[in-house]
């Protein structure tokens, strides 16, 4: 098995944190820079992580977690958990955004509507999801709360989000900072 990805990208982190004792190569890519060849050779959307597994490539960190999962014989998400999953991931992609804008230098704190659009969904979700976190929807270490965990320490990490509204998520993710694989897979080590 091969895991296509870099050390910084809170979507490769969520599959190596699942991934937890699999034996698997992990290929780090800088996918701006000198490793872009390798990408557009290994996935057309451009996009990390990518798996392969023994003729099999999978694109989209949701659809490698269906794979592992189901190899590890774990139980399908539920509804509700696919529905975290959807705002987790929104939130991740806004964020995504705003990251990619403020590297090709823009100002994206200006009142304009796509940026503006971005940072109402990130806060949004994020608020819903801190309400889960206190009404205890993410106490279990099951792939919702590791992709919350990934998401909340990268904006940390990133520096995208004033958490004073939604501090439960920078406490849930501070009380996950001894579990499997977080330590190893920090993107400050990058
Ligand atoms: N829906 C995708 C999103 C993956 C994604 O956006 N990865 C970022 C790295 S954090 C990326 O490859 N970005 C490249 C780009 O947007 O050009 C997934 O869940 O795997």
């Amino acid at each position: 098995m091969k895991l296509i990805g870099s050390t910084t990208s809170p979507y490769v982190r969520r599959i190596r944190i699942l991934l937890d004792e699999e034996p698997y190569e992990f290929v780090n890519l800088n996918i701006y820079g000198e490793g872009r060849d390798e990408l557009r050779r290994n996935n057309p959307t451009l996009k990390i992580p990518v798996l392969e597994d023994g003729g099999q490539e999978l694109f989209d960190s949701r659809i490698i977690a269906r794979y592992i999962s189901a190899k590890q014989g774990r139980d399908p998400l539920t509804w509700d958990q696919e529905n975290q999953l959807t705002m987790i991931d929104g939130a991740n992609d806004s964020a995504v955004t705003l990251l990619l804008s403020e590297k090709s230098g823009i100002d994206t704190s200006q009142d304009l509507m796509f940026y503006n659009l971005q940072r109402e969904r990130i806060m949004t979700t994020l608020r819903t999801l801190a309400a889960m976190v206190e009404d205890g929807q993410f106490e279990q270490w099951n792939y919702p709360a590791i992709c919350l965990y990934a998401l909340v320490d990268w904006l940390d990490f990133r520096d995208l989000v004033d958490f004073s509204d939604v501090a439960s998520l920078l406490a849930f993710r501070d009380s996950h900072r001894e579990y499997p694989w977080v330590a190893e897979t920090d993107p400050r080590k990058a």
